[in-house]
């Protein structure tokens, strides 16, 4: 590191202790609890991004240069100089529930947007390094802050309920995964209009996961991963989670219907075109 190297390291050490910070925090232990409890966090499955560039000055921006650095395999022009508060790689959500600053890490896009710097104090051997799907979330955020959307966060869970679903062949597109999260729930029409996207399944972690994950999102707010589990952008944390819980509400109720032997009968298109215009009206 260069330059005054203690107030730079106080100016680290303070970061999780900024006052602005502290709600986005309480966000983050409330929803990771929420994903252990339902299932959807086996081990270190999930993961997060949220912007938090809002909540730092430019000023505070020359410092960050001097952190440890690290390439990025593509350039990012339209996240230069913007802060991401990201779940750490190989944490648990249980973990984060009750200590969120430990399994979490800074990002900050450098100014060539190919590369990222870790914020924090370092001098105790190893950051927490960003989630594994950093490519996922950055072509995200990058679109997200294109579009100038009001969301601010990614979220990705292995959400049990709408895996099963994608394991069941006759869901295997967008078209009838749809009309059935649409049919199981109103909820899921009032909230979800524009339905979710459908990604047939590709490795995770990779950068054409990413691309099909951004196409989607264009017309949707969120997406399964087929086989994997769900992603969702939001304004907040909990907004995110929101749209997932909702999702996996409308594929629980499937689940158990048919669990019955029986048919689950649905809402007809009747009553989800009513539920359709009550929206414009
Ligand atoms: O964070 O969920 O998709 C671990 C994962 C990878
Ligand atoms: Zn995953």
């Amino acid at each position: 590191m260069i330059g005054n190297l203690d107030n730079l390291l106080n100016f680290t050490n303070d970061l999780f202790q900024r006052k602005e910070l502290k709600p986005v925090l309480a966000q983050v232990a409330g929803v990771a609890q929420y994903l252990w409890d339902r299932g959807w966090a086996e081990r270190n499955a999930g993961n997060f991004s949220i912007n938090v560039t809002g909540f730092f000055q430019e000023k505070d921006f020359g410092h960050f240069a001097s952190f440890p650095f690290f390439p990025l395999s593509k350039e990012y022009p339209g996240l230069v100089r913007t802060i991401f508060l990201v779940s750490g790689t190989g944490t648990r959500m249980r973990d984060m529930a009750h200590r969120p600053a430990e399994n979490l890490c800074f990002v900050y896009i450098s100014d060539s947007g190919s590369a990222f710097h870790i914020l924090g104090d370092h001098r105790e051997g190893d950051c927490v390094k960003p989630t594994s799907e950093l490519v996922t979330h950055l072509a995200i955020q990058q679109q997200l802050l294109q579009k100038k959307s009001p969301e601010k966060v990614v979220l990705h869970a292995h959400v049990t309920e709408l895996i099963a679903l994608t394991q069941l062949a006759q869901f295997k597109s967008e078209e009838a995964v749809n009309s059935l999260l649409w049919s199981m729930h109103p909820e899921t029409m009032l909230f979800l209009p524009d339905g979710v996207g459908f990604v047939p399944y590709t490795l995770a972690r990779t950068e054409h996961i990413a691309a099909s994950t951004l196409g989607k999102l264009k017309n949707h707010k969120a997406v399964l991963w087929e086989k994997h589990g769900c992603l969702a952008v939001g304004i907040t944390l909990p907004d995110a989670f929101d749209t997932i819980d909702i999702l996996a509400k409308s594929a629980k109720i499937y689940l158990l219907g048919k669990a019955t032997g029986m048919e689950p009968e649905g809402l007809t298109p009747e009553q989800l075109k009513e539920i359709r215009e009550s929206l414009s009206g």
